[in-house]
């Protein structure tokens, strides 16, 4: 039976990634940090097949004494401060997250199974501002965020130690991918929830940024698919996962509120608060590569998509104001 260790069980990716494995036959491992009311609801319904193991991705100690005892043959490494927002107010801790604690889980890899196949969530964040579109695996890195700049540090340090110690070291730069267990603070879920409670009578407005930004907006159950497929070659590499359409924020909006036959701006207010210090206008991603060599593939587009997170968020809000 293969092993897989995932970090990040706790969010939406590793969710979606531990039912895959699950499916294919693996044994889970997901780390899961200590906290005092732990929030366990993207894995409730697995719980029973997976094996969480405590540890931090900031503790070096911890990670090597895990994969020491789990022996992963497959380390997924998911875990990171992953609001763009949040690492303006917080860029050290994010730096110490999302950038340099990918180096604990390559030393604790290197140190304890150093033939296990590594995976590390890079981002399109790293692209940042428009040098060149669509953004593809070649594209020159700008990023315009504290956490675009740590995730580059992550990206930079997982080619390296594949470069440097031969070890099977893959960064998949994900575009933007969404789903009903994606976090409220994100603008997809934050617009799909307001939409549900305003159409329920439980909220009367939703209070945005900018509108104008666009995004290449996927699944995330589509997109882990690709994170598997790229430790199973025969050989290490990068690649970027993305639809290849570009949409506003203001596109989400209208389909969201339009899909329960409101007008969005009867409800929207632009508040200054939610726009950034520095924002990243536009990306598009160009996935020839991964759909060549990984022969990945989406299922979900962009409008089903929402549809799905503001059905989702309906039954959700319907349960709580029960
Ligand atoms: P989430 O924010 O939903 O999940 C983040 C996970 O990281 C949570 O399980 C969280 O645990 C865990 N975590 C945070 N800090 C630590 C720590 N110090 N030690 C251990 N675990 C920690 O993110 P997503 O699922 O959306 O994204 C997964 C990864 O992919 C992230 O690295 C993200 O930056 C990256 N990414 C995401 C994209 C997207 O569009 N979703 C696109 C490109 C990259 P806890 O529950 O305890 O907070
Ligand atoms: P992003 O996602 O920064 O692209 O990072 P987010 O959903 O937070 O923002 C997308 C765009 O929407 C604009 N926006 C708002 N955003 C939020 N959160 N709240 C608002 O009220 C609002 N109004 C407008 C933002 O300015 C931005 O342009 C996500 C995260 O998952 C990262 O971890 C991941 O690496 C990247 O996607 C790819």
């Amino acid at each position: 039976m293969r092993k897989a260790l995932i970090t990040g069980i706790t969010g939406q990716d590793g969710s979606y990634l531990a039912e895959l494995l699950l499916e294919k036959g693996y044994k889970v491992y997901g780390l899961v940090r200590r906290t005092s009311t732990p929030i366990m609801v993207n894995i409730e319904h697995i719980k029973d097949e997976i094996e969480l193991v405590s540890g931090d991705i900031t503790d070096l100690s911890s990670l090597i004494r895990i994969i020491e005892q789990t022996q992963p043959d497959e380390v997924y490494n998911l875990a990171a401060q992953s609001f763009v927002g949040t690492s303006w107010e917080q860029p050290i801790l994010t730096g110490n997250i999302t950038g340099l604690a990918v180096t604990n889980m390559l030393e604790a890899v290197r140190i304890a199974k150093p033939d296990a196949r590594f995976y590390q969530a890079s981002s399109s964040e790293m692209f940042g501002k428009v040098v060149e579109t669509p953004q593809k695996e070649t594209t020159p890195f700008y990023p315009r965020s504290p956490y675009g700049v740590a995730k580059l540090y992550g990206h930079w340090i997982t080619v390296n130690y594949r470069e440097s110690f031969n070890m099977y070291t893959c960064s998949g730069i994900l575009f933007n991918h969404e789903s009903p267990r994606r976090g409220v603070e994100f603008v997809t879920r934050k617009i799909t929830d307001a939409v549900a409670r305003i159409k329920l009578g439980l909220a009367t407005e939703l209070r945005l940024g900018n509108l104008d930004a666009k995004r290449d907006w996927g699944f995330a159950g589509d997109y882990v698919r690709a994170m598997w497929l790229m430790l199973q070659q025969d050989s290490p590499n990068d690649y970027v996962i993305s639809t290849g359409e570009t949409h506003t924020v203001q596109e989400f909006v209208e389909i969201a509120f339009g899909h329960v036959g409101l007008n969005w701006k009867d409800y929207v207010v632009i508040d200054p608060k939610f726009v950034r210090p520095a924002e990243v206008e536009l990306l598009l991603g160009d996935c020839s590569k991964a759909k060549t060599e990984l022969g990945w593939n989406l299922d979900v587009s962009f409008e089903l998509l929402i549809r799905m997170m503001v059905d989702e968020d309906i039954k959700i809000n319907e349960n709580l104001a029960k």
